[in-house]
C-alpha cells in the first residue's frame, strides 16, 4: 500500500529541552488528532520542525531528538534563530498572514525574510524527499509551506501532492500586492489537491490562477501546462465525541470533584441565580476582532443597563506571537480597554469582564463551554473558526446561544448561529440581547441542529474526505496519462505510417501547429512549421490538409508557398491543392444582420473583445479580454444566441476564447469525411485542441489516429500536451 505522510510547520510533538535533557510532548489539538489517524494509517511519517532552536543543541542531541522522534514516526526539520524569525515570524507571520487576513497596513516586505522563507521551504521539501517514494501520497498544511508542493513535484513528479490551507485565500486585488505572487502561485501549484475552508478561499485562488498564470479553468479543474489541479472546499471540522463526552463527563462530576475554576463560577452563580455568563475564547491575535467585541460588548452594558450587574464576559485570550511589534500593540490595547469597561459598569460586587490572559487545559475548556449561556466570536477574519464548533459541540443540554462573525468560514455552516458584521458594535449589542433573552426551545433547535452537522463532519470525516479526494484527482490525471502517446504508441504509429501506401493527415491550426496569440492575426506560421509541413507534404503517399475555423483569406496568404490542402471556417470551404475553393453545402449569409447586432451589444459591454466577420459565420473573441468577466459573458452570449438561433439551422461553437455563429450542417467532421470519401487511405490522422476538432475525432473511420492536444476531456484516441509537442511528433514521422 502506498504512503501518506503528512507535513506541517510544527510536528505533532513538541520537544521540551532545558539545554541537557529533552522531553516529547504530544499535541492534543483537534488537527494533531485528525491528522495522526491518516498517517499513522497509511504507514507514513509526518515532517515537520519540532519547535527546537538548532544553535541551542550539538549533534549528539539531536540525533537523540531523531531517534525519540524516529519511534514516533516523526521527522523533525531544524530551524535556526535566525531562520525562525525570518522564515516564521518574518515572512509566514509577518507577511502572509496580514496579508491574506485582509490587514494591508501590517505587511512587511521584506526580501531577506523571503530568502530565508524560500531556504526553510527547501529544507522541509528535502526532508520530505528523504521519506518519500513514488507512488506515495504527501499532504503539506499552511501557510508557512507554500512552495514546498512545487519543490517537492519538481523531484518527484510520481508522488501525489495534497496542500491544505487552514487561513483564507483573499481576492485577486489583495493577493496581487504581493512582489512574490506569482512564485506563491506555482508553489501552490506544485500539488495535485488544493484544499480550502470553504468555496470563497477557492473561488478566489482560482481567479488569481486565471489572471496571474492565464491557465484555463473548468469548474475547479485547472489546466496547468502538463497537469491537471483539482481546487476544492472541505470545511475543518473537530473532534466532536472527545468534547461531547468530556463536557457529559464534567457535567457528572460532584462540585468536590470539579475544578478551582469552576468552584469560582459556582460562587458567582450562587450569588445570583440570574447571572449570565457570555464567553469568548481565541488567540489574542488582531485577525480576531477583540478589540471590536470588547467596545460592542460596552456599548451593550451602555444601551441595554437592565444586564448590568447580571451578565459577565469571560473572556479568555491565548498568548500568541508576542515577539511581533502588532501583538505587543494589541496587548496592551486590549489590557486598557478591559481596564475602562470594567472601570465603568463595574462595581466592588461585580466585574462585567473576566479576563484571562493564558491557555487552559482541555478540560477547564470544556467547562467554561460547558457552562456559558452565550459564546461571543466575533473575528474581523478567520479562516474557519473551530472555537465555534467546540463550544456547540460541548452544549450537551443543547441549550446556548452561538454569536458568530459573517467573516469567519465557520459561519457558512452554522446558519443557526447568530450572524453578526463584527464592525457593527450597534448589532453586536441587539445580537448579545437576543441571545440573553432567547427561549430555551429556540437555543435548543438552534443548537440541535448544528450538533448534528457537525458531529457528522468531524475532523475524522474531514481528513478522510481529502485523502479520498486525492484518489480521485489521481483519477482524472490518468484520464490523460493513459491516453498520453507513449514511445510504444509512437513506435506502432510511425511502423504503420511508414508500411502505408496512401496517408491522409488533417491537422488543426491554432493550438495545434502554432500558439495561441492575443491577437489572432500575429498567430503567422514560422520556419521551424513551414519545414515540418514541407517535409511531410514532399512524400507524394501524403495528403496534407490544415483544417482550421480561420477564414479562408488569412490561409491562403499565410500558405500560398506552400502546396498543401486548405478547409477553412470549420469547414465550410474547401480547397485541394492547385484547385479553387469549393463548398459543400449551399450556404447563405441572411441570418447574419439579425445575430450581429447582439454580438456588438456584447462587444460594447465587454472590453478587449471583437466581432470577425468570416464569409459564413460571424465570431467573437474574447482572448483578450479580462478573464473573469469575458468568461460570464461568454456564458450569457451562448444563452442569448441559443434563443435567437433557434429557427435558423445556425450552430453556436465555442472554441478556445471564441464564440462563432456558423450555418449547421457543416462542421470538421463533415469536412474531413467530404475530403477523403473517394480515396484508397491506409493510413488517416487527425490532430487538433478544441472541441470544434472533436467533430473530426468522432466522424473519421475508427482505426484513424486521432490526437488531442491538451489535457481536455475528449472522443480523440491520443493525447499530446501541447504545440511543440506536435511539431515534435510530426517531425519524428516525416524523418
Ligand atoms: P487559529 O487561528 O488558532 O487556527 P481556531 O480555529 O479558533 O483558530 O483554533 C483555536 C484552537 O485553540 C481551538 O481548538 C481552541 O480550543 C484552542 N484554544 C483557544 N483558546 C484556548 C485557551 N485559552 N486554552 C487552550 N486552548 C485554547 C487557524 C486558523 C483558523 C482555523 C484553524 C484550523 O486561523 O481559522 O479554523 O487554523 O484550520
Amino acid at each position: 500500500m502506498s504512503k501518506i505522510h503528512i507535513v506541517s510547520n510544527r510536528l505533532p510533538y513538541s520537544v521540551n529541552h532545558d539545554g541537557k535533557n529533552f522531553e516529547l510532548i504530544e499535541s492534543v489539538g483537534g488537527l494533531a488528532t485528525g491528522l495522526k489517524s491518516v498517517y499513522t494509517r497509511y504507514n507514513g511519517k509526518w515532517i515537520g520542525w519540532s519547535g527546537v532552536n538548532s544553535d541551542s543543541i550539538d549533534e549528539e542531541q539531536r540525533a537523540e531528538i531523531d531517534l525519540a522522534l524516529e519511534e514516533k514516526s516523526c521527522s523533525a526539520v531544524y530551524l535556526s534563530e535566525k531562520e525562525i524569525l525570518e522564515y516564521y515570524e518574518g515572512f509566514s507571520n509577518g507577511t502572509i498572514w496580514p496579508l491574506f487576513h485582509y490587514f494591508n497596513q501590517y505587511v512587511s516586505y521584506n526580501a531577506n525574510h523571503w530568502e530565508t522563507y524560500k531556504n526553510v521551504n527547501q529544507l522541509f521539501a528535502n526532508k520530505v524527499l528523504e521519506v518519500c517514494e513514488d507512488g506515495d501520497t504527501v499532504w503539506i498544511h499552511d501557510y508557512q509551506l507554500l512552495l514546498v508542493p512545487e519543490m517537492i513535484k519538481k523531484i518527484k513528479p510520481k508522488v501525489t501532492i495534497g496542500f491544505f490551507l487552514h487561513i483564507p485565500f483573499p481576492s485577486f486585488e489583495v493577493f496581487r500586492i504581493l512582489p512574490w505572487r506569482m512564485e506563491l502561485m506555482n508553489g501552490m501549484l506544485g500539488a495535485d489537491l488544493i484544499g480550502f475552508h470553504i468555496y470563497d478561499y477557492e473561488r478566489h485562488f482560482i481567479s488569481c490562477v486565471r489572471r496571474l498564470l492565464g491557465y484555463e479553468v473548468s469548474f475547479n479543474q485547472i489546466h496547468a501546462d502538463d497537469r491537471i489541479v483539482i481546487a476544492d472546499a472541505f470545511p475543518m471540522g473537530i473532534d466532536y465525541q472527545k468534547f461531547h463526552e468530556a463536557s457529559t463527563e464534567i457535567m457528572h462530576k460532584t462540585i468536590q470533584e470539579r475544578s478551582d475554576l469552576y468552584k469560582e463560577l459556582e460562587k458567582y452563580f450562587l450569588a445570583s441565580p440570574d447571572r449570565q455568563l457570555v464567553l469568548s475564547i481565541d488567540r489574542l491575535d488582531y485577525t480576531k476582532g477583540i478589540p471590536h467585541r470588547l467596545r460592542a460588548f460596552a456599548r451593550f452594558m451602555e444601551k441595554y443597563p437592565e444586564f448590568r450587574g447580571k451578565v459577565t464576559l469571560i473572556m479568555l485570550a491565548v498568548p500568541s506571537r508576542n515577539q511581533v511589534e502588532e501583538y505587543q500593540k494589541l496587548k496592551s490595547e486590549v489590557d486598557e480597554l478591559v481596564g475602562n469597561i470594567n472601570g465603568s459598569y463595574g462595581d466592588i460586587n461585580y466585574s462585567p469582564i473576566w479576563y484571562f490572559y493564558r491557555s487552559l487545559p482541555f478540560d477547564n475548556l470544556v467547562e467554561l463551554y460547558n457552562s456559558s449561556d452565550v459564546a461571543l466570536i466575533t473575528p474581523v477574519r478567520d479562516g474557519m473558526n473551530l472555537v465555534a464548533k467546540e463550544y456547540v459541540a460541548s452544549r450537551i443540554t443543547h441549550t446556548g446561544v452561538l454569536i458568530l462573525s459573517e467573516m469567519a468560514g465557520v459561519a457558512k455552516e452554522m446558519g443557526e448561529a447568530i450572524i453578526i458584521n463584527p464592525n457593527n458594535e450597534d448589532e453586536i449589542a441587539d445580537a448579545l440581547k437576543q441571545a440573553l433573552t432567547m427561549p430555551v426551545e429556540e437555543q435548543k433547535a438552534r443548537i440541535s441542529n448544528m450538533q448534528e452537522r457537525i458531529q457528522r463532519y468531524s475532523v475524522f470525516k474531514w481528513a478522510n474526505d481529502f485523502v479520498e479526494r486525492i484518489d480521485k484527482v489521481k483519477t482524472v490525471q490518468n484520464d490523460f496519462l493513459a491516453k498520453k502517446i507513449s514511445s510504444a504508441v509512437y513506435a506502432n504509429i510511425k511502423m504503420k505510417y511508414k508500411k502505408a501506401g496512401k496517408r491522409a493527415i488533417f491537422l488543426d491550426y491554432d493550438g495545434t501547429l502554432t500558439s495561441f496569440h492575443k491577437n489572432p492575426q500575429n498567430a503567422i506560421p514560422n520556419d521551424e512549421l513551414f519545414d515540418i509541413l514541407n517535409k511531410l507534404i514532399s512524400d507524394p503517399q501524403n495528403i496534407v490538409t490544415i483544417i482550421s475555423g480561420r477564414d479562408r483569406y488569412t490561409l491562403e496568404k499565410w500558405f500560398k508557398d506552400v502546396p498543401i490542402n486548405l478547409i477553412c471556417e470549420h469547414g465550410v470551404w474547401l480547397k485541394k491543392q492547385g484547385q479553387e475553393w469549393d463548398t459543400i453545402t449551399a450556404v447563405n449569409n441572411d441570418w447574419m444582420p439579425m445575430i450581429r447586432p447582439t454580438l456588438e451589444r456584447f462587444v460594447d459591454r465587454t472590453p478587449g473583445t471583437f466581432i470577425e466577420e468570416k464569409n459564413y459565420s460571424l465570431v467573437w473573441h474574447y482572448r483578450k479580454a479580462e478573464q473573469d468577466q469575458s468568461e460570464i459573458r461568454a456564458n450569457e452570449l451562448k444563452d442569448e444566441l441559443r434563443g435567437l438561433t433557434g429557427n435558423l439551422n445556425l450552430e453556436i461553437m465555442e472554441g478556445s476564447k471564441v464564440i462563432e455563429v456558423k450555418n449547421g450542417g457543416v462542421n470538421k467532421g463533415i469536412a474531413a469525411m467530404h475530403f477523403i470519401k473517394n480515396e484508397q487511405l491506409d493510413f488517416i490522422m487527425a490532430i487538433g485542441d478544441d472541441w470544434t476538432d472533436e467533430f473530426m475525432f468522432k466522424e473519421l473511420p475508427n482505426d484513424a489516429y486521432t490526437i488531442k492536444v491538451g489535457i481536455k476531456h475528449t472522443a480523440a484516441k491520443y493525447k499530446v500536451e501541447n504545440v511543440e509537442a506536435v511539431r515534435s511528433f510530426l517531425k519524428g514521422l516525416a524523418d
